[in-house]
Formats: C-alpha cells, sequence, structure tokens
C-alpha cells in the first residue's frame, strides 16, 4: 500500500494536519493506537488561545467550536487571603475560547473521516517507523483483525503521535538532541462534577501550595492541587481534596466553592521537553511527541496547533507545487514559539509554586512579582500578552 503521507497519532495535531492534507487533495493516512470513542471522550485541555481558533476557522474546522465555545477575558489570582482580579481582554481586546479537547478531536475526526472522505486506522498496534532518513521511508504496523503486519510506504512521516508514541526515537540521536527540565513538582488533577466556581479562572497562590480552577462545562469544573512529585492519587479522598480547595482558593467575601463527585483523579509530574530540531529526513514531529510543557500555562494543545497548521500546510505546498520553503523552515519556526511557551511556563511555575517552597526569601519576592501585576501597567500588559500567547504572534 501506498499514501503520499502518513499521520501517526490522531490528537489535535494528526488530525489537523491530515484535514490540512486532505482539503489541499493529498491523500493520507492516519494510524492510531486507540479507538474512536476513546479519543473522543479522552478529557485534558480545555483553554484554546485566540490566535489557534482563527487558524483553526480559515482552514475550515472551527464552526462548531465559534458556535459553542466560552470565551475567557479574566482570570483571578488569590493570595494573602484576597482575590485579585485580572481583566486580561480589556487589556489587550483579546481572549481564551473554552473547548474541551474531547469536542475538539470529535470535530476534526467527523470533518478528516465523515466529511473530507479520509482513512483513520483505529486499533493499530506495534507502529514502526522505517527508512525515515531515506526518500522512500515507510510505516508498518500490526493489524488488530488479523494478527499481520502491514507496510505503508509514503513520501512523509508526520509523527504527530504524542508524549508517549514512537516517532521521537525515530530520529537520528546524533542529529537530534532532546533538553529536559524537571520542576520537581507534582499536580493532582482533578475533574469534579460540579458547575464552576467562578465566573473565571483561579490560580490560589497560597503557602500550602497551589490550586487552580478553570471551568470546563456547566456542570464540569478542573481542579488542580500542588502535590508531592509521584504521590498516590489514593492519598487524596474526596474531604482532603475540598479541605485544600478550600483553604488554598480561600478569599474574602468570595461564595463557597461548589463541591462534587470527583470524575478524575491523576498525579501529573511537572516536567517539559523540546526535541531540536523536530524533524530528520522524511520524518516531521508535531505536537506532544516534539514538545512537552508541563500543563502549568496551558499551552500544550495551542502549541500541537501551531505545529500542525506549519506542517500541513508546508506538506501541502510541497506536494501540489514542489515548494521546499515551508518543510524546510519548518522547525525553527515552530521552536520560536514553543521555546517562548516553555520560558512563560517557568516564569509561571515559580510564581505559582513560589509561597509553598520553604524558603522565605523566595516566598518574598513570588509575592513581589504577583503585586507588580496590579500596580505596574507594562507589567500587566506583558503578562497579559504571554498568556494569551500573542506576544509578537498575532
Ligand atoms: P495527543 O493528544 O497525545 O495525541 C497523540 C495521539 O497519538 C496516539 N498514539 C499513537 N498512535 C499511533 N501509534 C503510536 N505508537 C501511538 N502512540 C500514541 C495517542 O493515542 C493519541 O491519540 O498529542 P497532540 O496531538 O500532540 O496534542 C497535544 C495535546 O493533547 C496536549 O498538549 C494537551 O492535552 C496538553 N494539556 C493542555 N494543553 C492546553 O493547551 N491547555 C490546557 O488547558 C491543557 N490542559 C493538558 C491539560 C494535558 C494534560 N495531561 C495529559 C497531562 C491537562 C492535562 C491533565
Amino acid at each position: 500500500e501506498r499514501f503520499p503521507v502518513v499521520v501517526v497519532g490522531a490528537g489535535p495535531a494528526g488530525l489537523t494536519v491530515a484535514n490540512i492534507l486532505r482539503a489541499a487533495s493529498v491523500d493520507c493516512l492516519v494510524l492510531e493506537t486507540e479507538s474512536r470513542r476513546f479519543i473522543e471522550q479522552r478529557p485534558r485541555a480545555g483553554v484554546l488561545e485566540e490566535w489557534a481558533v482563527r487558524a483553526l476557522e480559515r482552514h475550515g474546522l472551527a464552526a462548531n467550536l465559534l458556535e459553542r465555545a466560552g470565551r475567557h477575558t479574566t482570570c483571578e489570582f488569590r493570595f494573602d487571603g484576597v482575590g485579585h482580579r485580572f481583566p486580561y481582554t480589556d487589556l489587550t481586546g483579546h481572549h481564551h475560547f473554552v473547548y474541551p479537547q474531547p469536542l475538539l478531536v470529535t470535530d476534526l475526526v467527523r470533518e478528516y473521516a465523515d466529511v473530507r472522505g479520509g482513512e483513520i486506522r483505529f486499533g493499530v498496534r506495534d507502529v514502526t517507523l522505517h527508512d525515515t532518513d531515506t526518500d522512500r521511508p515507510s510505516v508498518s504496523y500490526l493489524c488488530p483483525e488479523t494478527g499481520r503486519r502491514r507496510v505503508i510506504h509514503c513520501d512523509f512521516v508526520a509523527g504527530c503521535d504524542g508524549a508517549r508514541g514512537v516517532s521521537r526515537s525515530a530520529l537520528v540521536p546524533e542529529r537530534a538532541r532532546i533538553a529536559r527540565h524537571d520542576y520537581g513538582i507534582g499536580w493532582l488533577a482533578l475533574l469534579a462534577e460540579a458547575p464552576p466556581s467562578s465566573d473565571c479562572v483561579l490560580f490560589g497562590v497560597h503557602p500550602r501550595g497551589f490550586a487552580g480552577h478553570m471551568a470546563r462545562s456547566a456542570d464540569v469544573t478542573r481542579y488542580y492541587l500542588q502535590c508531592p512529585p509521584g504521590d498516590d492519587p489514593e492519598n487524596w479522598p474526596h474531604e482532603r481534596v475540598w479541605a485544600e480547595l478550600r483553604q488554598r482558593l480561600a478569599a474574602a467575601d468570595a461564595p463557597p466553592l461548589t463541591e462534587g463527585r470527583l470524575l478524575e483523579q491523576r498525579v501529573l509530574d511537572m516536567h517539559d521537553y523540546v526535541v531540536e530540531p523536530m524533524a530528520s529526513g522524511r520524518l516531521f514531529l508535531a505536537g506532544d511527541a516534539a514538545h512537552l510543557t508541563a500543563p502549568i500555562a496551558a499551552k500544550g494543545m495551542n502549541l500541537a496547533l501551531h505545529d500542525a497548521f506549519l506542517l500541513g500546510d508546508a506538506l501541502a505546498a510541497y506536494m501540489t507545487g514542489g515548494d521546499e520553503g515551508g518543510l524546510a523552515g519548518y522547525s525553527a519556526a515552530c521552536l520560536r514559539r514553543v521555546w517562548d511557551y516553555q520560558e512563560f511556563s517557568q516564569w509561571l511555575s515559580d510564581v505559582y509554586h513560589g509561597t509553598a517552597s520553604g524558603d522565605p526569601f523566595h516566598a518574598g519576592t513570588t509575592l513581589a512579582r504577583l503585586r507588580r501585576l496590579f500596580t505596574s501597567p507594562a507589567a500587566a500588559a506583558a503578562f497579559a500578552e504571554q498568556y494569551l500567547g500573542a506576544a509578537g504572534h498575532f
């Protein structure tokens, strides 16, 4: 079998690349280890930056989103027992869209497979990349129905298989380098069957540790609690979770949190990595396969989409008109935004976790940084720009 492009992984990155290729009449095959039902329900991110939504719209991929997504215009930092609202849309004219990742994935699968007639093979096993440093790469996998190995020959491989995928390891080690950063911090990621407790995102910066609150829908709210890395979710029974959230998100005059059943409870160890360059030969990585950003600044899905727009457009330009410019500049263009966002995540991590560091000096400088956001218009403008992903990118 032969397809011009094989896309490994049907997450936001892979599905966006595949949709762009289909729209340009370039055939491709998407390979995915999970089932369609599974990927359409996997909860994860929920915040999209405005430029990403505009780019989805330009590619005909945002109709449902624009109809259904909420808008975020304000966030609130809670520290020293007081809530400080930060109305970033008033400052910048820009906002975030709230659209849960499973809904976006559902839209992208439907558009690609059901509307644009693209093919996805779900449930594939043991995906292996071959000869990606030659002009005749191929991808093979074990077919779930027959148990036989099938080989797909192609011109290009888009490695979009996320943080646990196999594409990254097919890069030639002498030519690609992985830079890593470990925050030494864990977050207990929670999904509560409860309406949001505030009209905006809340960041609790507390000596007991960070706590976050983000609306997902009218009935579901995401919460985060800083915890030791590697902590066991079993250590966090319902009562303890809500008691900590109440303390860390406390603010004078704030209404009490609306509690509810916990639907998901996972400990995330905060770490980042960046693969440089993101391409070698005929293999191009996109999304979490190439770079992981801890969910501290909610940037991961946005970066995955940024890569996918560049890669989809670059592959389409090459396959339809022989234009090599996009592919040649792909890695460098992606990495500029990747490093910009990594730097912001690191900055924000200091703010979120500084008062719980146990170091009174660090706690003092953290609070100074926070207060500056509410006293210096220049500091506020700089923060808003990075929080929106707008710095130099709109
Ligand atoms: P994905 O979404 O992981 O998709 C990869 C796909 O590849 C499949 N796969 C394979 N397929 C074929 N062969 C193999 N060998 C394969 N191995 C894996 C997988 O089943 C999957 O379907 O990667 P992609 O497309 O790069 O998208 C990245 C985003 O999913 C990720 O960055 C975000 O979810 C990160 N993230 C957040 N990002 C935001 O922008 N805003 C947020 O608010 C936000 N919150 C979060 C998050 C990630 C979280 N987790 C997973 C730690 C909250 C959480 C809890």
